[in-house]
C-alpha cells in the first residue's frame, strides 16, 4: 500500500471540491442560458477522476471525455481559462469557440476532451507509442465510460497497445449508464475489467467513490506501466448523480438508486477518512472547501471581465 502524504491528500480534497463547485456553477449558468450547446456533469464521480489524475506524475498525459470537468480539474487545469471557455469568452482554452467538450491543454498533459464516445482510445495509443519511441518515461491515462467500452475503438486500442506493450492505462469510469441505457442492457458481463483478459493484460476493479483507494491503486498500476510491462485496464465503479446531459428527465432509473449513491458521496467519504485518520481538522477542511468555492467565484469574475471572441476571428482556428 502506498503511503499517501498529507499534502497530496489535501490537494486531492481541494481539487475534488473545485470540481464540485465548478460544475454546480456551470449548472446554474446553463439554466440561465449562459452556457451554449450542452454539458455533461460529473458530480458524484470526483474521486474517480481526480484521484486517478493525482496518482500520475505532473508531466504524464491524459485523454479526457465529454464528461471531463473533474478529469481536467484533477490534472490541475487553469480554472479561469476553463470557466471562460464554458462562457464562450476569448480568454478560454479554445478562445471561447469549443466549450465544455473541447477543453485541451497539451502543455499541461491534457490531450483533450472528446465529443466522440471512444474517441480518446486511438489518441491515447498514439500518444503512448510516442512516449515509448522517444523513451520519455511518461504514462498516458485514457479516460472513457462503460458505454465507450462497447465501441470498436476500445477493442482495437487495447489489442494494439497490448501487442506493442505501450505505456497506457485504460481507465473506465463505469457509472452504470450510457445515456439512458443501463450496463446490463448493453453487455452480458458484470465487470468491464474482465475484458482485459481478451487482450492478455491485467484488469483491475477499484471503488471509484473512494479517493484514497483510487489514488493508491492507480499509483501502483502507473508504476507497473511505467516500468515497461505494457497496458492495464482499470474499471472504476462510480455513479453520476445528475442526468446524462442537461436534457434528461431520468425516467430510466429510480430516485432510490440515486439517493443510495448520493449517500456514498466521494467528497464526504474523503473528508471522513481525513478526520478519522487525524490527517487534518474540520476547520482546515472547511477552509479548503471555502477556498475552492472562492476560486470558482474568481474564475467567474475573470470570465465575466473577458471579451467575447472578436467577430473578425470567427473563421480562425476552425479548420486545420
Ligand atoms: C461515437 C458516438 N456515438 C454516440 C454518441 C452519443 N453519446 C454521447 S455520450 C453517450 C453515452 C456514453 O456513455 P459512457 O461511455 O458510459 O459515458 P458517460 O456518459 O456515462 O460518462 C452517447 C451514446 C457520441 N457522442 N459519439
Ligand atoms: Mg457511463
Amino acid at each position: 500500500m502506498i503511503d499517501i502524504s498529507k499534502e497530496t491528500i489535501l490537494e486531492m480534497y481541494k481539487r475534488m471540491n473545485e470540481a464540485r463547485a465548478f460544475e454546480e456553477k456551470v449548472s446554474y449558468f446553463f439554466a440561465r442560458g449562459m452556457v451554449h450547446g450542452t454539458t455533461h456533469l460529473s458530480i458524484g464521480q470526483e474521486a474517480s477522476s481526480v484521484g486517478a489524475c493525482m496518482a500520475l506524475n505532473n508531466d504524464d498525459l491524459i485523454t479526457s471525455t465529454h464528461r471531463g470537468h473533474s478529469q481536467v480539474i484533477g490534472k490541475g487545469i487553469d480554472l479561469n481559462k476553463m470557466m471562460a471557455e464554458l462562457l464562450g469568452k476569448y480568454t478560454g482554452y479554445c478562445k471561447g469557440k469549443g466549450g465544455s467538450m473541447h477543453i485541451a491543454d497539451v502543455d499541461a498533459g491534457n490531450l483533450g476532451a472528446n465529443g466522440v464516445v471512444g474517441g480518446g482510445h486511438g489518441i491515447a495509443v498514439g500518444a503512448a507509442l510516442t512516449q515509448q519511441m522517444k523513451k520519455t518515461g511518461k504514462v498516458v491515462l485514457c479516460f472513457f465510460g462503460d458505454g465507450a467500452s462497447n465501441e470498436g475503438s476500445f477493442h482495437e486500442a487495447l489489442n494494439l497497445a497490448s501487442v506493442w506493450k505501450l505505456p497506457v492505462i485504460f481507465y473506465c469510469e463505469n457509472n452504470l449508464y450510457g445515456m439512458s441505457v443501463p450496463q446490463n442492457k448493453a453487455m452480458n458481463i458484470k465487470n468491464i475489467a474482465d475484458r482485459a483478459k481478451s487482450y492478455g493484460i491485467p484488469g483491475h476493479i477499484i471503488d471509484g467513490n473512494n479517493a484514497v483507494e483510487v489514488y493508491n491503486r492507480t499509483k501502483e498500476i502507473a508504476k507497473y506501466v511505467r516500468e515497461g510491462n505494457g497496458p492495464v485496464l482499470i474499471e472504476s465503479k462510480t455513479y453520476r448523480w445528475l442526468g446524462h446531459s442537461k436534457s434528461d428527465a431520468q425516467i430510466y432509473r429510480s430516485k432510490e438508486e440515486v439517493e443510495e449513491w448520493k449517500s456514498k458521496c466521494p467528497i464526504k467519504q474523503l473528508r471522513n477518512y481525513i478526520i478519522e485518520n487525524k490527517i487534518s481538522t474540520e476547520e482546515e477542511l472547511d477552509k479548503i472547501e471555502n477556498n475552492a468555492r472562492e476560486s470558482i467565484e474568481k474564475a467567474v469574475e475573470f470570465a465575466n471581465n473577458s471579451p467575447n471572441p472578436p467577430i473578425e476571428t470567427i473563421t480562425e482556428d476552425v479548420y486545420a
